[in-house]
């Protein structure tokens, strides 16, 4: 983890969503990109068999020789996942800092997420790129939701090595969520937005409506 005032940072942000499927992770990550121009790698364009995690790892590491802030876009619902991007990226990267994109899983809000992770996903499921809905069955869809629920490790802070955990709610649309993401980062890390305007609501409206109408994935091929 980095040393240093945060206010100082102007790069070497790792936003690593904690996000089942469907909350909105890959959408914020397109947003931030049309907004920013940061670096956003999605875990599913990983082509390799072998060693997914480190390649993922690696593949961040490199962004980051380019990019001040990369979105670690996996689902990183669980704390061996988040240790491993952690871990790994801080190896090449030692003053990376990690910053959760926390969509707040609490056991009795179980309910409301299935709604709105299904619906977002079954609605528009061609779109997304680890579900491709059109090639499965609504009933498959949804098992493999339930398997990334019921997986789910909340983020201790205590013990994981996160520099800034944004809570976000998984159940309130993505236009609101990426408001707090930005407010959250330009709050403890002003230095990265030094040399740029602030978006405006327009300007967010436009990013998310790019990343859920125009962004199309990329599809692996297994
Ligand atoms: P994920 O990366 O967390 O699995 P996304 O792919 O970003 O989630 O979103 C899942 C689906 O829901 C996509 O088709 C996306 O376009 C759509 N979506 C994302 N945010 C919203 C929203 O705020 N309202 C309605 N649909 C949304």
């Amino acid at each position: 983890n980095g040393e240093g005032d945060a206010k100082d940072v102007s790069r070497n942000i790792v936003i690593v969503p904690v996000a089942t499927i469907g909350c909105g992770k890959t959408t914020i990550g397109l947003a931030l990109v049309k907004l920013f121009g940061w670096g956003h790698f999605q875990n599913d364009n990983v082509k390799t068999k072998k060693g997914r995690p480190q390649v993922f790892a690696d593949t961040i590491s490199s962004l980051l020789i380019t990019n001040p802030v990369v979105t670690a876009d996996r689902n990183n619902h669980q704390k061996r996942e988040r240790d491993q991007i952690i871990n790994d990226v801080s190896r090449t990267v030692p003053d990376a800092r990690f910053v959760a994109m926390n969509y707040v899983h609490d056991r009795a809000n179980y309910d409301n997420i299935r709604k709105a992770t299904r619906d977002r996903v079954l609605a528009r499921g061609d779109n997304h790129q680890t579900i491709q809905a059109g090639s499965k069955g609504q009933d498959e869809i949804i098992e493999i939701m339930e398997g990334f629920m019921h997986r789910f490790q909340p983020v201790d802070p205590q013990d994981e090595h996160f520099d800034l955990i944004i809570d976000i709610d998984p159940t309130v649309e993505s236009r609101e969520n990426l408001e707090v993401v930005i407010e959250q980062l330009h709050n403890n890390y002003p230095g990265l937005f030094k040399d740029q305007d602030m978006p405006t609501d327009a300007d967010m409206d436009a990013a998310i409506d790019w990343a859920m109408n125009d962004y199309k994935p990329d599809f692996k091929i297994d």
